[in-house]
């Protein structure tokens, strides 16, 4: 049977990131793929001003109440970037309508980046997100999010494996199975992945060269592609690895083209080659 995705994430019209991405990517792998918009915006809040911003919190019980009495199984569930933090209520319940023992909950805190929370998060959101993280099977949190989940000040952009490896082991003991850390900096001139699952000694780490810029959307790029390697069944360090490899390209197939770096990753380009990684 085809396998089902929910993706629970914001609309940003331009400016590929959260839905733009995951539908496409989870499609690509080959997943049904169902969403529900946590906001509604003209483009994302990086790098752009005068967006227009709708959160749709009010629609997300609604939007439950019903689709709870399709009776449909989730593989997984899927959340990203929420409108605020009190919506977090809201996606708890919805994991409750939505979510049976087998399906994987794969959350992506997707609420800051180099050391900042995102323009239009409010401070309860840290708080708010380490619930959901303790819902979670697998979180994928940047250094800046994992630091304010665990209450820490930012390590800044050269933080050392010592301290990033203590970050997984204490994101772990909020309740996930794995976790898998991005924007990881401790090698000179490389950018990577530290991934860390209950019943391992350390942290194994991934890592690929690291380009000058702002890559927006790339933590969407990864986590999406990430869940559908995971959702066809490779291991979580060879699925990890994957969604590694895929950002990259589309990093640099993004670089090649000159288009400018706030409308997001070319990973359509990468697709092809996505399918042929997980392919069975
Ligand atoms: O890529 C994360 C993201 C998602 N959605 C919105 C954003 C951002 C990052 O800035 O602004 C609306």
């Amino acid at each position: 049977m085809q396998k089902r995705a929910i993706a629970v994430h914001d609309i940003s019209c331009v400016g590929r990131c959260s839905l733009t991405v995951a539908l496409p990517v989870l499609s690509a792998a080959g997943l049904n793929t169902a969403i529900i918009p946590t906001a509604l915006l003209s483009t994302h809040t990086g790098e752009f001003t005068g967006y227009t911003h709708l959160d749709l919190s009010a629609q997300l019980r609604p939007i439950g109440d019903h689709l709870s009495t399709l009776g449909l199984h989730y593989d997984t569930f899927y959340s990203g970037y929420l409108a605020n933090g009190a919506q977090v209520d809201e996606v708890l319940r919805l994991m409750d309508q939505l979510c049976d023992p087998q399906t994987h909950i794969f959350v992506d805190p997707a609420f800051g980046d180099h050391g900042r929370m995102y323009s239009l998060m409010d401070e309860s959101m840290p708080r708010q997100m380490r619930r959901l993280v303790s819902r979670a099977r697998t979180i994928v949190p940047n250094v800046t999010e994992a630091s304010f989940l665990l209450q820490e000040a930012y390590p800044g952009e050269d933080a050392g494996e010592e301290s990033i490896s203590d970050f997984c082991r204490r994101l772990l003991s909020l309740g996930p199975e794995n976790v898998v850390i991005t924007d990881v900096h401790f090698r000179p001139g490389e950018t990577g992945i530290g991934i860390l699952s209950r019943g391992m000694e350390k942290p194994l780490y991934r890592f690929h060269q690291r380009f000058q810029g702002v890559f927006h959307g790339t933590g969407d790029v990864f986590a999406s592609f990430l869940l559908g390697a995971l959702m066809n069944d490779l291991p979580l360090e060879k699925a990890a690895g994957v969604a590694l490899d895929m950002t990259y390209a589309s990093i640099v197939e993004t670089l090649r083209d000159g288009e400018p770096l706030r409308y997001g990753m070319q990973f359509e380009k990468v697709l092809p080659l996505f399918w042929q990684r997980i392919a069975k």
